[in-house]
């Protein structure tokens, strides 16, 4: 359904600024330029004039900007004002469009209606909430990447292969009393893997993405004492956590949220690993097993002056979420701080006491998150982008077993319908109006 009714906003955040922006879309837009305005804008120039309220005084005066549908953000007409930025003016301007038969946006109302107008993709509109509020530099190019469009032309461009691919199925099923075998022919099999490697590659752009935008959760595991508690105070700034020398100090999972150079990071202090006697501390643990297997990340720390530690531990630890091995208390080893790759991966070795090795922590976990420069062509996306991509990912598998097994192709090109159907719930070819509504209201009025 194409909205007909006519939404206002102020664009500008609240409080006293510079330049106050009043923001106006729909078919009605005209009406209220000749009303507050007293004349007809030349579309897409600014003009500086007055801004009138019913009895024609001057409210204030400001640059007006007219963009007529189709040629504006959200494909209807808009009307922007920009006037200074006080609160009581623009309220009175924003009053004096209601008055005049406007309604008050909802939050993220003229980004939706830019979507519903097919002016952005829904990964477009969600990139425009994502750029608003990035918190690092990295998170902007990324999502102005999305928001040009580089994540929705990859999805496009799967989604075109997947329609070919089921097209000549649908073909070989409609032709199956005909002596030659279509779909033996290994051409099908070829481009379903190609599809399935280009489908796994933008997964994880797309989970680096969703670090980026998210913040990545650190666990932070090891045997008690080796100094887990001082480096959570350490990463944060702040003491956080009780550190003693006692072997069994922490036993609740301690949480802090930080930001390193802006790339948002969870951090969680857990209770050491051990075989205990003590209930209370039996919990602990089972809270930091807990922790350790919802983690993007763990940090396995040990103490470098105990040596051999933790390898029975280390087993017991999920071999499916990234791990950096810690080397902690260098300042007793005399170790040389900052990180080593070894077989078993990178290992960092630093002192929470004296924060030698701490900058090599740093830059790691920024790696970890996808931060890697300026050349890296990493997009900002959304858990939802990665359970689209997963299950996309999961019917294409099932068409190649399906192939393989070669029993029932009506079933093979059901799977490839399936994956296209996921993919296209990304870019919002299909989705229902309950998403839709769920996405734009987390957006910010007037965007
Ligand atoms: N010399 C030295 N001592 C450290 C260092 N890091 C931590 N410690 C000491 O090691 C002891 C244990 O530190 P915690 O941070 O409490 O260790 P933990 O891993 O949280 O211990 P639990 O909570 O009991 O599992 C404390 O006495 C710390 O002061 C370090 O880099 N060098
Ligand atoms: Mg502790």
């Amino acid at each position: 359904m194409m909205p007909s009714d006519t939404i206002a906003a102020i664009a500008t955040p609240p409080g006293k600024g510079g330049i106050g922006i009043l923001r106006v879309s729909g078919p009605g837009a005209g009406h209220i330029m000749q009303a507050m305005l007293g004349k007809k804008l030349k579309p897409r120039f600014a003009a500086r004039l007055p801004f009138l309220d019913a009895n024609d005084s001057i409210i204030d005066n400001g640059i007006a900007l007219y963009f007529p549908a189709p040629k504006s953000f959200t494909g209807e007409d808009i009307l922007e004002l920009h006037a200074h930025g006080g609160p009581l003016v623009m309220d009175m301007l924003l009053r004096r469009a209601l008055a005049l038969g406007v309604r008050l946006a909802r939050p993220g109302e003229f980004s939706e209606r830019a979507f519903l107008n097919g002016k952005i993709d829904l990964a477009q509109a969600e990139a425009i909430a994502d750029l608003i509020e990035s918190t690092s530099e990295q998170a902007v190019r990324s999502a102005q990447r999305s928001l040009q469009g580089e994540f929705s032309r990859y999805i496009h461009e799967l989604v075109d292969k997947l329609v070919e691919l089921r097209l000549y199925v649908e073909a070989a099923i409609d032709f199956a009393e005909e002596d030659i075998d279509f779909l033996g022919e290994g051409a099908v099999a070829e481009r379903l893997q190609a599809i399935l490697v280009k489908l796994q590659c933008i997964k994880r752009s797309a989970n680096q993405g969703c670090l980026m935008r998210d913040g990545m959760t650190v666990v932070i595991a090891g045997e008690p004492n080796a100094g887990k508690s001082s480096l959570l105070n350490c990463l944060s700034g702040r003491e956080t956590a009780i550190v003693t020398d006692r072997a069994g100090t922490t036993r609740d999972a301690l949480h802090e949220r930080i930001q390193i150079d802006g790339l948002p990071l969870h951090i969680i202090d857990t209770a050491g690993l051990r075989e205990s006697e003590d209930s209370v501390e039996q919990q602990g643990i089972r809270r930091a097993r807990e922790e350790i297997h919802k983690a993007d990340h763990i940090l396995l720390i040990m103490d470098d002056s105990v040596h051999a530690a933790n390898r029975a531990l280390i087993g017991a630890l999920p071999d499916n979420i990234g791990l950096t091995r810690i080397h902690n208390k260098i300042d007793l080893t005399g170790a040389p701080p900052g990180s080593r790759t070894t077989a078993d991966g990178i290992e960092i070795y630093l002192s929470c006491k004296t924060g030698a090795g701490l900058a090599a922590l740093h830059q790691h976990l920024k790696a970890c998150m996808g931060y890697a420069g300026e050349s890296e062509d990493v997009f900002i996306a959304r858990r939802r982008h990665l359970d689209a991509l997963a299950r996309a990912e999961s019917f294409v598998q099932g068409s190649i077993d399906q192939l393989n097994i070669r029993v029932a192709p009506e079933l093979l090109a059901e799977d490839l319908r399936q994956a296209q159907h996921a993919l296209a719930e990304i870019t919002g070819e299909f989705t229902s109006e309950d998403l839709l509504g769920r996405i734009f209201s987390s957006f910010c009025i007037g965007k």
